[in-house]
């Protein structure tokens, strides 16, 4: 059994491609997953309302539902697209959900996953606006406006998406290494992030301790990226949509992290 963990996929409506990929991809992991993590920004733009979900994103809740009655666990990480989940999340599939990161012992090993939208304290701006769009007006204006018309605005405004590329001036990557870093220190073994779309994996030496940081780019080049934690067969793997198939990239004993090295 297996946990597997994505981030960023950004499914959007109108793009059924990508969509497909990702249904397909979950019947691909239904036979050995027993959580699945989800790290944030699964959707371009998702808003929980209370009686309705975009009918556009059936196919991908259904399959959801498929995992989780044959047992599948979820936890969803809230992103920066996706941050107000609502019932179908909350209690219909249900996800356990988390806002800020979440902290798990896998196999003996702690984990600490997060979206990773608040690794860089100089965006301030960012930090601003965050706090706006999650305030409570917001989220009442979008349960008083009709859902076409909240999904049509939003997600015509969130469609940074898939492509998103970090900006050239911001030290986002540094903060990351340096984040990853103190949160060894406080313990962490495996630190996995999202939000930067690009892939990380970094082997890092804490403490004379073996650590590992990873992160998760959604999709790439037609590739579904995610991490599996498993006894026999962890690593950073790609699923190619159009074979259907997974394609390791980077293999780890997930039993040598957090152990002390030798002198
Ligand atoms: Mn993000």
């Amino acid at each position: 059994m297996s946990l597997i963990a994505v981030s960023d996929l950004h499914l959007a409506p109108g793009e059924t491609e990508l969509q497909s990929c990702f249904v397909r991809f979950l019947e691909f992991i239904k036979p050995e997953a027993e959580s699945v993590i989800i790290n944030g920004d699964l959707f371009n733009f998702w808003f929980g309302y209370r009686d309705v979900v975009p009918y556009c994103y059936v196919p991908t809740l259904s399959k959801l539902l498929d995992l989780a009655d044959s047992g599948v666990t979820f936890k969803y990480l809230h992103g920066n697209h996706d941050f107000n989940l609502g019932p179908f999340f909350e209690r219909v599939l249900p996800a356990m959900v988390f806002t800020h990161s979440l902290q798990m012992d896998y196999l003996g090993t702690k984990v600490h996953v997060e979206h990773g939208d608040l690794l860089d304290p100089e965006d301030i701006g960012y930090r601003f606006l965050r706090k706006v769009v999650r305030s409570r007006p917001i989220a009442w204006l979008f349960h008083a406006l009709p859902p076409h018309i909240g999904l049509h605005v939003a997600n015509g405004s969130a469609h940074i998406s898939r492509n998103y590329v970090i900006s050239k001036k911001s030290n986002f990557y540094y903060h990351c290494f340096e984040a990853a870093y103190r949160t060894m220190k406080s313990g962490a073994d495996l630190v996995v992030y999202g939000h930067g779309h690009r892939t990380i994996f970094s082997e890092m030496l804490v403490d004379n301790r073996q650590k590992l940081l990873v992160m998760l780019p959604g999709f790439r080049h037609k590739q579904l990226y995610f991490l599996r934690l498993a006894p026999d067969r962890s690593g950073l793997f790609m699923f190619d949509m159009s074979s259907g198939k997974e394609r390791p990239l980077h293999l780890f004993d997930i039993a040598t992290l957090g152990k002390e090295l030798e002198a």
